[in-house]
């Protein structure tokens, strides 16, 4: 009699488990703040914006991702160091920060790789850049998405620069990114990194001659009311991944962990379409308003610019090898 009184106890207890848990799942609510850089007129703001609320809708309101654009809150390092301290946070950024915790997301996006946005949006399929994936989440960080391009990033000066010994002595804004810093650097400029915010009054008081950016930063941002060389330099390719702590994620019930990650991999490839059904349009729009593009001499930016790969800290040894080796295969079937 004991014996099953005790049997029906624990019965009991399991089932009002079950039924708190099962509760708790239907009552779910989780509230994400998105943080990135960019103005209310880039693609990349829209594009957080539809897959923030396109989640909330197949959530069922469940998971509420609030976006904060133009650097309102934590972003750049301090953004992916939100991240990594496992903050109910998503982080909108360069894949070179994510170089701060596994050093070959550096050459994922360094200088001089990429002709087109396809080769890489089919680079980061590759078993290469899987395992980099992999070991970010070993850090702490959920990569949600990195293929959030928004367009190959050229030197925009007010001077005719088609060789690196043009940029000496030019002033030339970037990001914080080291990858940035030592690439410009080492593409003959001398580089002073400023924050996007403070980016276009240092240009108009003089304490920078240009920057480097897209022609949807250039834009998006007015950035031709000021500056009007664009030295086709496409030193890199302008991408944001998309970060959140593994320690958040892993508490996210599956079924929204599934349309979060589906919503946010959908949305980089829509954007890379709209990024190239747009780039002719958006040129001819920057000519009209007293933009000139050159060519450069993209040999010897290749060769002022290839030791970064060699002399960045933290690389795997033989990066640079395999990712051409992946680059030749992307080619040969695009
Ligand atoms: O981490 C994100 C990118 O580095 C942002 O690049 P940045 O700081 O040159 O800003 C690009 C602009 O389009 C922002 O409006």
């Amino acid at each position: 009699m004991k014996r099953r009184a005790v049997l029906g106890f624990i019965v009991m207890i399991c089932v009002l488990m079950g039924a708190a848990g099962m509760a708790s799942a239907s009552d779910y609510k989780l509230v994400l703040r998105l943080s990135h850089v960019f103005s209310p007129d880039e693609q990349l703001t829209k594009s957080m914006d539809w897959v923030a609320e396109r989640i909330l809708k197949r959530t069922n309101g469940a998971i509420e991702i609030q976006t904060f654009p133009q650097a309102q809150i934590a972003v750049y390092k301090d953004g992916l160091e939100q991240v990594v301290r496992g903050a109910d946070f998503i982080s909108v950024e360069d894949p070179s920060y994510v170089g701060d915790y596994v050093p070959d997301f550096i050459a994922l996006v360094g200088p001089m790789l990429y002709n087109s946005y396809d080769e890489y949006v089919e680079m980061i399929k590759t078993d290469l850049v899987q395992d980099m994936i992999k070991r970010a989440e070993e850090k702490g960080i959920k990569i949600l998405a990195l293929e959030y391009v928004f367009g190959f990033r050229n030197v925009i000066t007010n001077k005719l620069v088609e060789r690196p010994e043009d940029l000496k002595g030019v002033k030339i804004r970037t990001p914080g990114s080291q990858l940035f810093i030592q690439t410009l650097t080492a593409m003959g400029a001398t580089v002073t990194p400023l924050p996007w915010a403070e980016t276009l009054p240092g240009v108009q008081q003089g304490i920078v001659d240009g920057i480097e950016g897209s022609e949807f930063t250039n834009i998006g941002t007015k950035v031709y009311e000021l500056l009007k060389n664009v030295a086709r330099t496409q030193h890199f390719l302008g991408t944001c991944g998309v970060y959140i702590s593994t320690q958040v994620w892993d508490k996210i019930p599956e079924e929204y962990r599934e349309i979060i990650a589906d919503e946010f991999a959908k949305g980089a490839l829509e954007m890379v379409e709209i990024g190239k059904r747009d780039l002719g349009e958006v040129t001819e729009k920057l000519e009209s308003y007293g933009v000139k593009f050159n060519e450069v001499d993209k040999k010897a930016f290749v060769e002022a610019t290839k030791s970064i790969y060699d002399t960045f800290p933290g690389l795997t040894p033989g990066i640079y090898d395999r990712l051409q080796e992946e680059l030749a295969k992307i080619r040969e079937r695009l």
